[in-house]
């Protein structure tokens, strides 16, 4: 499955010390999953983590990968473009899987919209869906979907219970032409996390309701539980017998979900793992290595 030429080659670029990574024993560093949930990438963006991503990719490996909505943050890419090679690289670690035999399912989210055109389609081995069923190992259904498409319901949840069921499917009709007619116009996307931030009394409270619009989505679909992405904050919980699942994402916190041979969620956090093996790297190696990072820093 690994093409060891590649990964040598990436870790030249990384790390100066090439013979530690020819090890044997870093070949035992990388995990296979039977699935693996990304969101939320935001490249084309400054803030986007992508030598850490390639990392991960590298690092990390499945049968089927899930892209969960703002891969690429096609806002940011309109007031400039900016796409440095390590964001290039993710993309063509991603396609290289999905040309090496694994399943790539993209779901777009708000930030990269404009792929929203294009579902149905297959480019280069990657599937492109507005959302997705996920059948777990233990036979779990979940909706893969980005989330965004609650947004309205989210800012209203308190009046929106009031009024019941046709108020909720109208909001989403209203959230998805109200999209669609903001990118038309070219005015930016309204951000949910950033309102949520001004109001920064209600972040807990704009988080629980998220989650709750997301969860009861799947019961109106009849399906066991959801992943999403969108707000940037990683969980797995249950919420009113459905559960709940969110990536994250790989600006801030570096998460993934991780779906085991037996169907169980797990959150991986890419930064502290990133750090501590460096950290454990540095301990191991010689002086000679200290000494060129200083140098280099
Ligand atoms: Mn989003």
């Amino acid at each position: 499955m690994l093409d060891r030429n590649a990964r040598v080659k990436v870790s030249q670029a990384v790390r100066s010390n090439t013979a530690q990574m020819s090890d044997p024993a870093s070949e035992h560093a990388v995990k296979r999953y039977r699935t693996l949930f990304l969101s939320d990438l935001h490249l084309g963006a400054r803030g986007a983590q992508a030598e850490l991503l390639v990392d991960f990719l590298k690092h990390n490996d499945a049968d089927t990968f899930y892209l969960v909505g703002d891969i690429v943050d096609g806002w940011r890419l309109k007031n400039g473009w900016y796409w440095p090679q390590a964001h290039n690289d993710v993309v063509q670690k991603l396609l290289r899987k999905a040309r090496k035999g694994a399943r790539v399912i993209y779901v777009p989210g708000n930030h990269d919209e404009f792929a929203r055109d294009y579902t149905g389609l297959n480019f280069g081995g990657v599937e492109v869906v507005d959302d997705a069923l996920h059948e777990t190992a233990d036979g779990k259904t979940m909706l893969v979907i980005h989330g965004d498409q609650f947004d309205i319901v989210v800012r209203n949840a308190r009046w929106l219970a009031f009024f019941g069921d046709w108020a909720y499917d109208f909001a989403i009709v209203v959230n998805t032409w109200f999209n669609r007619a903001r990118r038309m116009f070219g005015v930016g996307y309204w951000s949910l996390s950033a309102w949520a931030k001004l109001k920064v009394k209600n972040a807990v409270n704009f988080i629980g309701d998220f989650e709750n619009a997301l969860a009861s989505e799947a019961a109106r679909r009849n399906v066991d539980g959801v992943i999403c992405g969108h707000i940037h904050h990683a969980t797995i919980k249950t919420i009113a017998g459905k559960l709940y699942v969110n990536t994250g994402d790989f600006v801030e916190s570096c998460t993934a979900i991780a779906e085991h041979q037996d169907g169980a969620f797990e959150i991986l956090r890419w930064h502290n793992t990133a750090a501590e093996r460096e950290a454990a790297e540095a301990a191991e190696s010689a002086k000679a290595l200290q000494n060129e990072r200083a140098v280099a820093a």
